[in-house]
C-alpha cells in the first residue's frame, strides 16, 4: 500500500457525520451545543472561579508552534521613542499613543482548527472538495464556527497526573481506556456533548525547559492514538470538540501505521469534531486536583477571519 493510502484504509470502515446537518453545514459536531447544552454548562458552575487557556502571544521566550510554522512577529509602529526622536507633537491636550501590529501563522498558537483544515482523497469535512481551500477556504472555514461560538459543559482529564508523571514522553500515546480510567479514578462522568479538555503536561517543556527539548530531533507530540474503539466512542458520545496542551491535540506519527496525525481526519474531517489546540492547562489542572472539580463551563470563539484554515482563541473556563 502506498503510504498517502494509509489513512483511507485506516478510515475505511470508520463512520462519519457527513450530511447529518445537511449537505452546507460548515460547523459538524458544533450543532451539538444547542442552548441545552449551554445551560448545562452553566450549571456545571459551582465556585466562580475562571481561568483562561491561552498562551501567551509574541513574548521573548517564542510560541509553541507545529515545525515549519514560525512563532508570532509583534512590532512597535508607534511608542515614547516616536515623540522622543522624531519629536513629534502630543495632540491637542497632551496625548501621545503607543502602536503595534503582530504577523503570526493563525494556527501559531492556541487556536482552532476549521473543519476544512486537513484532508484525504480529496474531500474535507462533509464531502466538500478539497479544491475550495484553493486560495482561502470556501467550505468548513473557521468564520462559521467563530459566528457560531463555543460553549458548553467541559470535562478536563489529566492524562499526566493520571500517569503519575509531570508530563508524558515524547510519542508516548494512550487511548480510550486511559480516558475512561482517569475518569474514574478523578470522580467526573463525561456525558454525551461533553467538551473534551485532555492535558499531557506537554507545553510544560517549551517554556520550562525550551524550544530544543520541546522539539528533539524528531518531533513526535505525545497524544491519544487512533484506534477504532476511539473514534466510534466520540461518534457515539457526540463528543463536539477535543481539546489539549499539545500542538496537534494526537500523538503525531500513529505508532501502528506510522501515518501522520490520523485522527485530523478520523475526527476532524469524518466527524466535524472540533480541534482546539495549544491549551495553556496547567494552573486549571492544579486547581482540578485540588478541589476535585473536573467538569465545568468552557467558552471560547476563534477570531472571525475570513476563509481562515483556523484562528486564535483564548477560552475561559469557569469552575
Ligand atoms: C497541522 O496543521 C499539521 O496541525 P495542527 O492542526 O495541529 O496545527
Amino acid at each position: 500500500m502506498t503510504d498517502d493510502r494509509k489513512v483511507a484504509e485506516l478510515l475505511r470502515d470508520m463512520p462519519t457525520n457527513w450530511n447529518r446537518w445537511g449537505p452546507d453545514d460548515e460547523i459538524g459536531s458544533l450543532n451539538y451545543l444547542t442552548p441545552e447544552e449551554v445551560l448545562r454548562g452553566i450549571r456545571s458552575v459551582r465556585q466562580g472561579k475562571v481561568f483562561t487557556l491561552g498562551v501567551v502571544i509574541g513574548s521573548p521566550t517564542g510560541d509553541p508552534v507545529w515545525p515549519g510554522r514560525s512563532g508570532a512577529t509583534k512590532l512597535m509602529t508607534q511608542d515614547k521613542g516616536h515623540y522622543l526622536s522624531h519629536k513629534l507633537q502630543a495632540a491637542p491636550g497632551g496625548l501621545e499613543y503607543a502602536d503595534d501590529y503582530i504577523t503570526m501563522f493563525l494556527q501559531g498558537t492556541t487556536q482552532f482548527d476549521a473543519l476544512g483544515h486537513t484532508w484525504y482523497d480529496d474531500k474535507i469535512w462533509n464531502g466538500y472538495d478539497a479544491g475550495t481551500t484553493i486560495g482561502g477556504m470556501d467550505k468548513a472555514s473557521v468564520l462559521p464556527i467563530a459566528q457560531h461560538g463555543v460553549v458548553g459543559r467541559a470535562v478536563l482529564l489529566d492524562i499526566a497526573r493520571h500517569r503519575g508523571k509531570p508530563y508524558l514522553d515524547r510519542g508516548e500515546t494512550f487511548g480510550l481506556d486511559d480516558l475512561l480510567s482517569c475518569a474514574e479514578r478523578q470522580g467526573v462522568t463525561i456525558e454525551k456533548h461533553d467538551i473534551l479538555i485532555l492535558r499531557t503536561g506537554w507545553l510544560k517543556i517549551f517554556y520550562e525547559q525550551g524550544p530544543a527539548a520541546f522539539y528533539g530531533d524528531s518531533f513526535n507530540e505525545p497524544g491519544l492514538a487512533f484506534s477504532p474503539e476511539l473514534v466510534k466512542w466520540f461518534h457515539e458520545t457526540e463528543i463536539p470538540v477535543l481539546a489539549t496542551d499539545t500542538i496537534a491535540n494526537e500523538t503525531t506519527v500513529d505508532p501502528e501505521s506510522g501515518a501522520l496525525l490520523v485522527l485530523h481526519n478520523a475526527l476532524m474531517r469524518n466527524l466535524g469534531v472540533l480541534f482546539n489546540e495549544i491549551l495553556w492547562l496547567e494552573d486549571l489542572a492544579a486547581d482540578c486536583a485540588a478541589d476535585g472539580q473536573y467538569a465545568f463551563l468552557y467558552a471560547g470563539s476563534p477570531l472571525k477571519v475570513y476563509r481562515g484554515t483556523g484562528a486564535p482563541v483564548n477560552p475561559v473556563a469557569v469552575k
